[in-house]
């Protein structure tokens, strides 16, 4: 049943109980805050009302004042301020809701001068544009929407009931039968003669409906919920993007070696050797990707150490950086798959900032933690042997991009990302690995994580179609930390030939190989296989990416003639 028009001039709100109105009062002026929140996170920069009501306060406040709010709450004076502005509000709002349920026009207008207060405050900020009243005007314009559809909601238009005595006769059908299909026992259905009626000339009998007040309240709180956060993090976003567009990186002290001439095939459809950022392939855990803002962030070592240490970005980048050339790769690539690219990163030396807290012996792990909880178990070791494990802050000559581990995440060449390349890293416990565990471990993933020997066809891409003759077959191997000595290629059942492998810059990266030959026509399936410089060839058995990386040759089929 809808429910009818609420008057302006409504009725006496006999059966509304106090907390109902003032709740509904508070969940408008969310609403409005949080849809204030969401356009101000979506117009670059426009004020959000309540910071500037905090910062109006504070010049209108006499200097006295100031200095006793400093001496009193110290650096959380603004924080005690916009909290006190906070709580002014819902007091205010709570007010407001106990008089919409009488009259609900004056609430509406004391909400709209509640919002003229928070307008003046913008307008009156330094450098005010027209765009900073957007916030506070949409906002304002939804919390009273709010307040004039709950208040409309929880008083509910009812049947009318005949207060004589019911028919004898009629009774027992007359009490169920009017009662409300949705009624779940709670006492709130419109037919529950429990529940206080109110009645009006005009025959408009309304009564306080809990159960349409509670669940309207529960979508106003999603709503102020979802606009806040949303509008946090555009906000957020908006001003690490400005952080990491300041950045200059530092020259690193150790430069990577010059690539080699040769480590770039050039054929068409082959990986490139470096994979440019933005086709660099991404995995993480995080549905909304972290913001952190390199001058709040740190990063705290703690554990079996001998000092924990705490670092901020600055003092990170003072320290000797070090340039390499890594490729990194994802566990749960499939033989054949994506998610591997190579980048030149440059960082500090993780085992350089470890060795500044002093390492414990019997730690055999190192926990890190992410900006936004992922966790990573890394093998002390591999870190601590000399290889150019590091904590970057840049890849291909660019400070890291936000999706990429923006401002400081870990690199390590030959282990799979699961189990060593952190993103927003900020914590590290020196830990055993019979003591901690980390993120994918109990999802079914090993606790250890080498990478395997892979190799895969870039070109051609399996099922083209091709002319008789020669053809290039072409693509990439990886064995990272070891290093690729060979790649070998077979056509149908025929013999493996050995394929002319690009130049490395060392056995950090993957290495790119070509092979012509001469297919024959008709269906031909082509495989790979590559042999990395301890000797060991990949293996043909066949497994999935879990627990610890997928193997098999890779195997395109093409169609010639
Ligand atoms: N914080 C965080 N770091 C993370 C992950 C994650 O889920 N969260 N995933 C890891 C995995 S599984 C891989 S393969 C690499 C991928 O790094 P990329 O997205 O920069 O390519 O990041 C690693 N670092
Ligand atoms: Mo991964």
């Amino acid at each position: 049943m809808a429910p009818a028009r609420v008057p302006g001039r409504i009725v006496p709100p006999a059966g509304v109980p106090g907390w109902a109105a003032a709740l509904a009062g508070l969940v408008s002026a969310a609403v409005a805050l949080g849809i204030a929140q969401l356009v101000a996170g979506v117009i670059d920069g426009a004020t959000f009302p309540v910071i500037a009501v905090g910062e109006s306060l504070i010049d209108l406040s006499p200097g006295p004042l100031k200095e006793w709010a400093i001496a009193t709450f110290g650096t959380n004076d603004k924080a005690v301020l916009v909290g006190g502005v906070f709580v002014v509000l819902a007091v205010a709002a709570g007010a407001l809701g106990v008089l919409a349920v009488r009259r609900l026009r004056p609430a509406v207008a004391a909400f709209g001068a509640i919002g003229v207060v928070g307008l003046v405050a913008v307008l009156s900020r330094p450098g005010a544009q027209a765009v900073d009243v957007l916030p506070t005007v949409v906002g304002i314009g939804a919390g009273v929407w709010t307040l004039s559809w709950l208040t409309r909601r929880m008083l509910r238009a009812v049947p009318y009931e005949s207060p004589l005595p019911a028919d004898p006769e009629s009774e027992t059908e007359t009490g169920t039968g009017t009662g409300t299909g949705t009624d779940t026992g709670t006492g709130t259905g419109t037919g529950d003669v429990e529940r206080p009626v109110v009645m009006r000339a005009g025959a408009e009998l309304r009564a306080f409906d809990r159960r349409a007040l509670l669940t309207g309240v529960a979508g106003g709180v999603v709503v102020a919920g979802a606009g806040a956060l949303a509008g946090q993090m555009l906000a957020g976003r908006k001003e690490v993007a400005a952080a990491r567009s300041t950045i200059k990186l530092p020259a690193p002290r150790t430069p990577a070696k010059p690539l080699p001439a040769g480590v770039d095939l050039r054929i068409r459809g082959l990986s490139p050797f470096v994979t440019p950022n933005a086709d660099f392939y991404r995995v993480d855990t995080a549905l909304i990707v972290p913001q952190v803002d390199p001058a709040s962030w740190t990063l705290k070592i703690h554990g079996l150490v001998d000092r924990p240490i705490e670092i901020s970005y600055a003092d990170l980048v003072r320290m000797p950086l070090t340039e390499a050339d890594v490729t990194l790769t994802c566990v749960s690539n499939e033989v054949g798959g994506p998610y591997v690219g190579n980048a030149r990163w440059l960082g500090v030396r993780m085992a350089d900032v470890l060795r500044g807290a002093g390492l414990r012996s019997g730690a055999d792990m190192l926990l890190s933690t992410s900006a936004d909880g992922f966790t990573c178990g890394t093998p002390m070791d591999v870190v601590m042997d000399g290889r150019d494990a590091l904590f970057a802050i840049a890849m291909n000559g660019e400070a890291l991009s936000p999706d990429h581990g923006f401002p400081v995440r870990q690199v390590v060449p030959g282990l799979y990302g699961y189990v060593s390349a952190t993103k927003w890293v900020t914590d590290i416990k020196v830990t055993r690995f019979d003591q901690d565990i980390a993120y994918w471990t109990p999802r079914g993933w090993a606790e250890r994580g080498p990478i395997k020997t892979q190799s895969r066809i870039d070109v051609p891409q399996s099922g083209a179609s091709l002319p008789p003759g020669r053809t290039k077959i072409a693509g990439v191997a990886w064995a990272q930390h070891r290093g690729v000595d060979a790649v070998e290629v077979r056509v149908g059942d025929g013999d493996w030939r050995l394929a002319t492998l690009a130049e490395t810059p060392g056995p950090d990266t993957w290495r790119q190989w070509s092979i012509d030959w001469d297919l024959p026509r008709g269906e031909q399936t082509i495989e790979v296989r590559a042999t990395d410089a301890t000797g060991h060839t990949q293996t043909a058995a066949l497994a999935p990416p879990a627990p610890d990386g997928a193997t098999g040759y890779h195997t395109i089929l093409v169609k010639v003639g």
